[in-house]
């Protein structure tokens, strides 16, 4: 399935019903005593997470989701059925925005099972039989349904990892999923191999517990230098490592003599900065791939040097030989159940949202006294 990280959607939630104006009729009296009911209330537009898709595509074939209308009042005091919700199921990860401020998250989907408010529906409309008073016997007045909320809005997935792999290409971060996980995402020895991103479950043998704990990682394709400003296909996925409450430096170790590790380490920093100060100063993890290169001992020495004299903590690897994977594993997962998901939002509210208009009262000249401090709703 195509990967999609970004659409755009229109929204709206359903208007309430109308409340009636009826009367019960005898032979003699037309109007015996009102009977109108109230509207149903329109229907909500929820989200909520689906475990079982993990790209947006399925939500791009529409342009429309609308929630239903509520319906008019019915005689004989009869409420009118509520319009259905509409239920947006959309990836964990989604962030979801108004198409006009892409500054500041409306929504941001993190539980699997919590349904998210995005539009409320419109209040019931209330039938004459809320308006009868004791000397206001045939009410004509009712309340039309209040009118539901429309929003263009932008869905935006950014992926929920533990951990993410940041690495230039061929470094060997799609290698390591493969080893660790049950992903696959595909090998080769060319540059940009990995096009989309790739999530994997990693199970980690607990050495002070018998139980197994888990992490999950995310294979982020390959990054170049510039990526913050737009170059290569890293750029776009920079967002992703966003969320991740943690970053692995994935670099090559011991392929190329003039590019060392810490090398690599320094300019894919820089370009986690320039693309989000925050992300630069977050705490990192190295992995230094492919030890099954190195010829001598003294090499993967040197290979760590530098990180262990400034306090970073770096694990030596190699994912073809499966050399210290179950190290690495257990290291990352100690780093990562100190730092808790990064939210963009510090919580989902819809208070930014339009508020309904207030309701007018239809046929208001015959009416006492104000209606809304009498009509419960
Ligand atoms: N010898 C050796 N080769 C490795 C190791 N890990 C990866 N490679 C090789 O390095 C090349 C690139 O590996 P990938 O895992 O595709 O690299 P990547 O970082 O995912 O690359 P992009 O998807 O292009 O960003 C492949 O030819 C791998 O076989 C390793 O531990 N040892
Ligand atoms: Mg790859």
């Amino acid at each position: 399935m195509k990967f999609v990280d970004s659409t755009e959607i229109s929204i709206k939630s359903g208007k309430g019903g109308r409340g009636l104006v009826s009367f019960r009729t005898g032979h003699n009296a037309p109007k015996q005593g009102a009977d109108g009911g109230d509207g149903g209330f329109g229907g909500n537009v929820y989200a909520i997470a689906d475990p079982g898709i993990n790209t947006l595509s399925c939500i791009r074939y529409r342009q429309n989701y609308f929630a239903k209308d509520g319906d008019p009042g019915g005689p004989n005091g009869r409420t009118g059925k509520n319009g259905d919700d509409l239920v947006l199921k959309l990836p964990l990860g989604t962030v979801i925005y108004s198409k006009s401020d892409l500054d500041t998250p409306i929504v941001e989907i993190l539980e699997q099972d919590k349904k998210y408010l995005i539009l409320k529906g419109g209040k019931r409309g209330l039938g004459n039989i809320r308006f009868l008073r004791a000397n206001h016997q045939a009410p004509e007045e009712y309340t039309p349904g209040g009118e539901g909320e429309e929003l263009d809005i932008t869905l935006e997935l950014k992926l929920i990892a533990d951990v993410g792999f940041a690495g230039f290409p061929n470094a060997g971060k799609s290698t390591l999923l493969n080893a660790i996980s049950a992903a696959r995402p595909k090998v080769a020895d060319y540059p940009f191999t990995t096009l989309i991103p790739h999530l994997g479950v990693v199970e980690v043998d607990s050495e002070d517990i018998s139980s197994t704990k888990s992490f999950v990682a995310a294979d982020i394709p390959g990054l170049i230098v510039g990526a913050s400003q737009g170059r290569g296909l890293g750029h776009s996925f920079l967002k992703h490592i966003e969320r991740t409450s943690l970053v692995a430096y994935v670099v090559d170790g011991f392929s190329d003599p003039e590019n060392p590790p810490e090398r690599q380490y320094k300019l894919l920093r820089k370009e986690l900065s320039e693309y989000n100060p925050e992300l630069g100063k977050r705490s990192s993890f190295v992995i230094i791939s492919k030890a099954d290169l190195a010829f001598e001992p003294s090499e993967i020495r040197k290979a760590t040097e530098y990180f262990e004299l400034n306090n970073i903590p770096c694990q030596v690897i190699s994912a073809v030989s499966q050399l210290n994977l179950t190290k690495l594993k257990r290291k990352l997962f100690k780093k990562i159940s100190k730092a808790p998901v990064k939210k963009l939002i510090e919580s989902d509210t819809t208070s930014h949202l339009p508020s309904l208009s207030d309701f007018k009262i239809m046929n208001p000249q015959t009416f006492p006294t104000s209606a809304s401090s009498h009509v419960p709703l």
